[in-house]
């Protein structure tokens, strides 16, 4: 097939699932298009079989707001026209759903375009359910010719907030598993941790949902216990606040900050624990990169994270802001190293079982030739 995607090419979720969900189809031969205002991160060029169309968004004075849903919009008709694009496949609603309806209009006196609406999360939870886009979001789902959640328990909240009476399949987010690897040999950790200190990671975007500060206060009462060193990876608003939190709370030694990075199956597997404190996870997709690197997640209970993580068998979940209960957590794992052994291969086989490209990716393929039959 000829497939077009579009998503936010930036450091988020839904941008990596959509990057990694273009490499597994260019991987089994399809032609991906990807549609975006930047290259997307984690796609290196000269891959075979993978394109990218840049959508430049002229500003002119008249402007307030430039109008990228528009530009982005002509930027698919053409490449669907030129490309011969089977469908189009949009990960996070707004705007891109609006954007692939438009061309799919422009297209219609050509031929159909059908296009294919992922569901990411913060889409529906925290942009869909704000007044100002509320009706445009529940519009660009009705007008999805197909709708595809990342997890059951978002596809329930989009019932339930917006009434929607589609059909929404849910497939869940995937893991490669050959790239995510655990590592028998941790010496690499030594560069962040040269005492020996068991190293606890976290990763996000570091927006108030993730509840970036609670990593600081678990490590902080952590380390009362056991050595320990955290890395934050990532960045955004709260990055500043985590680090003067770190200073106020006196361990910033025990501390990396750094920033974003690319190559996140390297670094996750060095640690011990991973911590996911989110106030709101519609998947919990660092749980599941944690889970095939042999990491052990300590999370919250939260909307789709019950369906990634089992608890206590290969995580941990705990109610949001509980940060004794989450310290206990991880200073159990960091002193019985039996468990933390035990439940990190639990991790890793429920990924590979459950989760891997091979079981996944095959969903999407079956879907898409479902609504190119309808
Ligand atoms: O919150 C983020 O990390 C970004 C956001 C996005 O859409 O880019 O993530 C959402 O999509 C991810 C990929 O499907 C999910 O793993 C995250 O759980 C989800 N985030 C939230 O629901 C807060």
């Amino acid at each position: 097939m000829n497939i077009g995607i579009t998503c936010y090419p930036t450091y988020g979720g839904s941008g990596i699932v959509a990057t990694e969900l273009g490499l597994e189809l260019a991987n089994r031969g399809h032609e991906v298009h990807f549609i975006t205002y930047a290259n997307p991160i984690r796609l290196d060029p000269g891959i075979p079989r993978i394109h990218y169309h840049e959508v430049e968004v002229s500003n002119y004075p008249l402007f307030q707001y430039p109008p990228y849903c528009l530009a982005l919009a002509s930027r698919m008709m053409e490449v669907a026209d030129a490309y011969s694009l089977d469908l189009l496949h949009v990960h996070y609603a707004i705007p891109h759903s609006i954007a692939a309806m438009l061309a799919q209009q422009m297209m219609q006196p050509i031929r159909k375009l059908p296009f294919i609406t992922t569901l990411h999360g913060t889409d529906i939870t925290l942009v869909g359910v704000d007044p100002s886009y509320f009706p445009i979001t529940k519009f660009s789902i009705e007008k999805s010719d197909g709708v595809t959640s990342i997890s059951a328990d978002l596809k329930r909240e989009t019932v339930n907030v917006f009434g929607i009476a589609n059909e929404i399949r849910v497939i869940p987010n995937f893991i490669n598993c050959d790239l995510y690897q655990p590592l028998r040999d941790k010496s690499g950790a030594q560069i962040y941790a040269p005492g020996g200190e068991k190293l606890l990671i976290h990763l996000s975007n570091f927006r108030p949902v993730k509840r970036t500060l609670d990593c600081i206060r678990v490590l902080a009462e952590v380390i009362k216990h056991v050595p320990a060193h955290l890395l934050m990876v990532g960045d955004g608003p709260d990055r500043g606040p985590a680090e003067h939190l770190a200073r106020e709370l006196k361990v910033s030694s025990h501390v990396s900050f750094l920033g974003k990075q690319n190559h996140v199956e390297r670094l996750m597997p060095l640690a011990d624990a991973a911590l996911m404190p989110s106030e709101m996870e519609s998947f919990g997709l660092v749980a599941l990169e944690a889970m095939a690197c042999g990491v052990v997640p300590v999370a919250t209970c939260v909307g789709g994270v019950p369906e990634v993580i089992r608890d206590q068998e290969n995580g941990y979940m705990e109610a949001v802001g509980d940060i004794a209960a989450m310290a206990r957590r991880v200073v159990s794992l960091l002193t019985d190293d039996d468990l933390r052994k035990r439940m990190a291969v639990a991790g890793r086989a429920h990924a590979e079982a459950t989760f891997s490209t091979e079981k996944i990716i095959p969903q999407y393929e079956q879907y898409y030739r479902d609504v190119l039959a309808r």
